[in-house]
């Protein structure tokens, strides 16, 4: 098949066979990146997150143009929260209304349950037919979810990562991914923290000491090598 090279990949360029990859969009959803939303009531700027929805877009369209598979995720509990540990369900001494399965508002529902309306990807970056729509209870999108056992049926080894928070979930499931043998890369402007300083050192502890969690790359780049 065919081979996509990125040459300016951080620490040194990327070799992407098209179609042993998939593109992993992580937890955009509207929970974290809507005004309203519950990464907002948590006084969290959602402006900054939303910062990476162009490059997102751009590196979905790329990604879908070059019939690449694409896995997007969602960090969601089951409505009866029998997937929650109580160690998430009680971090941060969250009080009542403002915790995992309380209802936000009207408009968003459930905090953090699959199907509530805030539990809704953003339209910017939304799945299509044909793409695998995950929901994770945990971080990490290998965690209590199946996405190795698909990854392995489809024989896929390279994976790319856009999403948020780039240093919570995105690292988390990047370094899942990257000790079951993965071949990773983080699109670093399809990605987005609340803390630009901790996007910053995310971006440089994956790819410091020769790539030691995988590669770094553009959307742009990303493009550049599938065209
Ligand atoms: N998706 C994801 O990163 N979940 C988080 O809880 N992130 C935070 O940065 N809090």
């Amino acid at each position: 098949g065919p081979l996509a090279i990125i040459p300016d990949a951080a620490p040194y360029p990327y070799s992407l066979p098209v179609k042993k990859a998939a593109l992993v969009m992580i937890d955009f959803q509207r929970d974290f990146m809507e005004s309203g939303g519950f990464g907002a009531s948590l006084n969290n700027d959602v402006g900054l997150l939303r910062q990476c929805l162009p490059a997102a877009a751009a590196l979905l369209a790329a990604c879908r143009a070059a019939g690449m598979a694409v896995v997007h995720t969602l960090e969601a509990h089951k409505p009866d929260l029998s997937d929650l540990h109580p160690a998430k369900f009680t971090r941060g001494n969250p009080p009542p209304g403002m915790r995992i399965g309380d209802v936000l508002s009207e408009g968003m529902g459930r905090i953090l349950i699959r199907n509530e309306p805030g539990n809704g990807i953003v339209e910017e970056v939304a799945p299509i037919e044909g793409e695998l729509l995950l929901f994770k209870p945990g971080k990490g999108a290998f965690y209590a979810t199946g996405l190795d056992e698909w990854l392995a049926a489809r024989g896929i080894t390279h994976l790319l990562f856009a999403g948020v928070t780039t240093e919570v979930c995105v690292q988390t499931s990047m370094r899942e991914a990257n000790d079951r043998g993965f071949e990773c890369c983080l699109v670093t402007d399809a990605s987005e923290s609340y803390f630009p300083h901790f996007k910053a050192a995310a971006v440089e502890m994956i790819t410091a000491q020769g790539g030691i969690v995988g590669w770094a790359a553009t959307a742009g780049q990303v493009a550049a090598a599938l065209s």
